[in-house]
C-alpha cells in the first residue's frame, strides 16, 4: 500500500463534497518503499514533503471543474445524475499550475478525484509535440512487480498511478502534462 486517498463519504453527497475539495492524499512507506532514495527500492525521496531541495516525491491530485461564468463560483448540478465534465483542469486545487523541477528523477503520484472524467496523461514537449516516455511503477492496487516504460497513463475516477519521470539532461525545458481523453 503506497498512494492512498481519503474523501468525504456522506450518503448521496459524496461526489458533490469531493468536488468541493473534501479530499486528501494519504501516503504510506515501508522497508521497500521507504521515501528515502538511498534505501529500499531507491525511489525518489519524500524528504520532509515540503522542501523542494529534498522532496522529489510529489502528489498531484487531478480534477476538472465548472465555474459559473457570472460569479466565478464553483458550479455543480445536484439533480444531474449523469456526472459532470469540467472545462477547467486543476492540480492540487489550482488551475493549470506550474511545477519547477531539477534535472533529476521524480516520483509523481497521480490521482484522479473526478468527479466523472477519465484521464489519459501524456508528458508533452511543446517544442516538437513529442511525448516523453516515463516509468509507471504502480496501479491503484499496489506497486507493480517491475517498472513499465510508458508514453501515457490512463486512470479513471478515484484511481491512482505512481510514475517516475527522469528530467536528467533536460534543464531549461518545459513539459506539459496533457490529458488526451
Ligand atoms: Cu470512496
Amino acid at each position: 500500500m503506497h498512494s492512498l486517498w481519503y474523501h468525504d463519504h456522506r450518503i448521496d453527497h459524496t461526489a458533490e463534497n469531493t468536488y468541493k475539495g473534501l479530499a486528501g492524499t494519504y501516503i504510506l512507506f515501508n522497508e521497500f518503499d521507504t521515501g528515502d532514495e538511498t534505501t529500499g527500492f531507491r525511489l525518489p525521496s519524500f524528504g520532509d514533503g515540503q522542501n523542494p531541495n529534498t522532496n522529489f516525491d510529489i502528489s498531484m491530485v487531478f480534477n476538472d471543474k465548472v465555474f459559473d461564468s457570472q460569479t466565478g463560483l464553483l458550479a455543480f448540478d445536484l439533480f444531474n445524475q449523469d456526472g459532470i465534465l469540467g472545462d477547467k483542469f486543476l492540480v492540487n486545487g489550482k488551475i493549470n499550475p506550474v511545477l519547477h523541477v531539477s534535472p533529476r528523477r521524480y516520483r509523481f503520484r497521480w490521482l484522479n478525484t473526478g468527479p466523472s472524467r477519465f484521464y489519459q496523461m501524456f508528458l508533452l514537449d511543446p517544442t516538437n509535440n513529442s511525448s516523453k516516455s516515463f516509468w509507471q511503477i504502480s496501479t491503484d492496487g499496489n506497486l507493480l512487480e517491475k517498472p513499465v516504460q510508458v508514453n501515457s497513463c490512463r486512470f479513471s475516477v478515484a484511481e491512482r498511478v505512481d510514475v517516475i519521470v527522469d528530467f536528467t539532461g533536460l534543464a531549461g525545458k518545459t513539459f506539459y502534462i496533457e490529458n488526451r481523453l
